[in-house]
């Protein structure tokens, strides 16, 4: 199965979202396969969000993401980091779609609740980034076959 990695942001972990959006995931079949509490610093951020350094609200995000600790999460799922940026909504809470996570729950650009991977290529890294291989569990649920037909199961 398809992993991406998700991190409730201080903004979901200060306004007691995490059990909402972790009920979400649940819901629409992704299996958690690591979860840890961590506190970030500049390092890791300088690394994680290394295409917006240069941008005037670096400084800003850095403090943003570092206010409080975050949780880290890996999903599993068939398409999961699609699916799970689908669910996530675009980048703006005030532009995002109702019914999305960022559309329910943030009205701003920065204060935006998770972040999600957006491309293979960036789930890979950023599962190596924040969860060390002993803290995957490549688990299979007993209700899989209740979440996707024997043809999407290859
Ligand atoms: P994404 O989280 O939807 O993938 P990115 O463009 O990768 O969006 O930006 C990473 C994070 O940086 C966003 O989730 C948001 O917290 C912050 N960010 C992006 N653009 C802005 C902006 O214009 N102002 C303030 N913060 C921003
Ligand atoms: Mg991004």
């Amino acid at each position: 199965m398809e992993k991406t990695l998700v991190i409730f942001k201080p903004s979901a972990i200060e306004r007691g979202l995490v059990g909402n959006i972790l009920t979400r995931f649940q819901q629409k079949g992704l299996v958690i396969t690591g979860m840890k509490m961590m506190q970030l610093n500049e390092a890791i951020l300088r690394e994680h969000y290394s295409h917006l350094v240069e941008k005037s609200f670096f400084p800003l995000l850095l403090k943003s993401m570092m206010a409080s600790p975050v949780i880290v999460l890996c999903l599993a799922g068939k398409d999961a980091i699609n699916v799970v940026r689908l669910m996530t909504g675009a980048t703006n809470g005030r532009e995002a779609l109702p019914g999305t996570i960022r559309g329910d729950f943030a009205s701003s650009n920065q204060e935006n609740i998770i972040h999600a991977s957006s491309s293979p290529e960036d789930a890979e890294a950023e599962i190596a980034r924040f969860f060390a291989p002993g803290e995957i569990f490549d688990w299979t649920p007993a209700n899989t076959p209740f979440i996707y037909s024997s043809l999407e199961l290859n």
